[in-house]
C-alpha cells in the first residue's frame, strides 16, 4: 500500500521535478552564493513556477544566511526547509463538525475537477467508516447531475439531486434535511463551476452557502476550493474570484500528475493562505492524497 502510494505521488510528480531539476541542479553544484548565483537561482525557482513573492522571499533568506559562502548541501536544505515552511498547512484534514453531519462544499470553475474530486473524497471518507451523501446542486449542466450519480453508483454513497435546471439551493435544502434526518456523518455538495462574468452563478453559491448555513448549526464546516494545477499561477486568480463570495477554508489541487507546473502550489499558498488539503493525481477514484508538505518537497528534490 505504502509502495503504490509513494510511487502515485512520484509518477504525478515526474513533469513538475523536471523543472524543479533546475533548481537542485544549481545547489548541488560548485561556486560561492553571488549575485550571480542568487540570480541564478531566482530565475531558476520563478521558471519551476513558485511565483515572484515566494521566489524573493526564499533567495532573501539564501542571501542573508549564506552570502559569499561556498555552496553546500547545506543551502539545498535550507532551500528545501524554506519550500516546507511555504506549504505548511495550519489546519491539516477535514474540520469536523462536533456533533451532526458535517458539509463540505466544494466550488471551482467548471472543468477543475470538482464532481471528480467529490467521487475521489467521498471514497476516502466511506473507506474511514464515514455514513456519505452527496448533493447534486450543479443543475445548470445536463451532463453534471448524471456523472455525479453515476460516480455515487460506482462508490456506493447515497445521492440527492433533482432534474437539470433545478434550484440549486432547494436541492441543498432536501440534501441537508436527509443528512440530518438519517443521521449521515458527510454532506459533499457539489456546485456549479462559475467565473466572475458569471454573476448568477456566483450568487447561486451563496445561496447554497445561506441554505446550508441555515440547516445545519455551523455548516458549512469546510469550503474546498478545486484548483487545477494545469492552469499553473492563474488559479490564484480563480481563487480570488471565488473567495469574493464565499468564504472558502482550503484548496484541492487537481491534476498535479498531467502538468509541470506544480511549483505553483508555493505561489497559491503563499499568495491565498489557505491550506492545500488534497492533491489530485488522475483520473481514476484512488488517485487523490491529502496533501504532505515534507513528502512533497522531499519528491522534487529526489533524484531520478
Ligand atoms: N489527470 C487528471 N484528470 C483529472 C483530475 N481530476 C479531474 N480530472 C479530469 O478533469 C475533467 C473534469 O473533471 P470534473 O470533475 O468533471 O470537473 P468539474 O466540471 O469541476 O466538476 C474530467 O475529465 C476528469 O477526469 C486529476 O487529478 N488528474
Ligand atoms: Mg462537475
Amino acid at each position: 500500500m505504502l509502495g503504490r502510494l509513494f510511487s502515485k505521488i512520484k509518477s504525478g510528480l515526474a513533469k513538475t521535478k523536471s523543472v524543479f531539476g533546475g533548481v537542485f541542479d544549481l545547489l548541488r553544484g560548485k561556486g560561492k552564493v553571488d549575485q550571480a548565483f542568487l540570480d541564478e537561482l531566482e530565475k531558476r525557482l520563478y521558471l519551476a513556477d513558485v511565483g515572484t513573492q515566494a521566489t524573493a522571499l526564499i533567495v532573501d533568506r539564501v542571501r542573508q544566511g549564506f552570502r559569499d559562502k561556498e555552496v553546500t548541501g547545506e543551502i539545498e536544505e535550507f532551500v528545501k526547509k524554506q519550500l516546507r515552511e511555504l506549504l505548511t498547512n495550519e489546519t491539516p484534514g477535514i474540520q469536523w463538525a462536533a456533533t451532526g453531519p458535517t458539509v463540505i462544499m466544494i466550488a471551482g470553475v467548471n472543468g477543475s475537477g470538482k464532481t471528480t474530486s467529490i467521487a475521489k473524497l467521498a471514497k476516502r471518507l466511506q473507506t474511514d467508516g464515514k455514513k456519505v451523501v452527496v448533493a447534486a446542486c450543479d443543475t445548470f449542466r445536463a451532463a453534471a447531475v448524471e456523472q455525479l450519480t453515476v460516480w455515487a453508483g460506482r462508490i456506493g454513497c447515497d445521492i440527492v439531486k433533482q432534474g437539470q435546471g433545478a434550484n440549486p439551493s432547494a436541492v441543498a435544502f432536501d440534501a441537508c434535511e436527509k443528512a440530518k434526518a438519517r443521521q449521515f456523518d458527510v454532506l459533499i455538495v457539489d456546485t456549479a463551476g462559475r467565473l466572475h462574468t458569471q454573476t448568477h452563478l456566483m450568487k447561486e453559491l451563496e445561496k447554497i452557502h445561506a441554505v446550508v448555513t441555515k440547516q445545519i448549526p455551523g455548516a458549512p464546516h469546510e469550503v474546498l476550493l478545486v484548483l487545477d494545477a494545469t492552469t499553473g499561477q492563474n488559479a490564484v486568480t480563480q481563487a480570488e474570484q471565488f473567495s469574493k463570495s464565499v468564504k472558502c477554508t482550503g484548496i484541492i489541487l487537481s491534476k498535479l500528475d498531467g502538468t509541470a507546473k506544480g511549483g505553483s502550489i508555493f505561489a497559491i499558498k503563499q499568495k491565498l493562505g489557505l491550506p492545500v488539503k488534497f492533491v489530485g493525481l488522475g483520473e481514476q477514484i484512488e488517485d487523490m492524497e491529502p496533501f504532505d508538505p515534507d513528502a512533497f518537497v522531499n519528491e522534487l528534490f529526489e533524484k531520478g
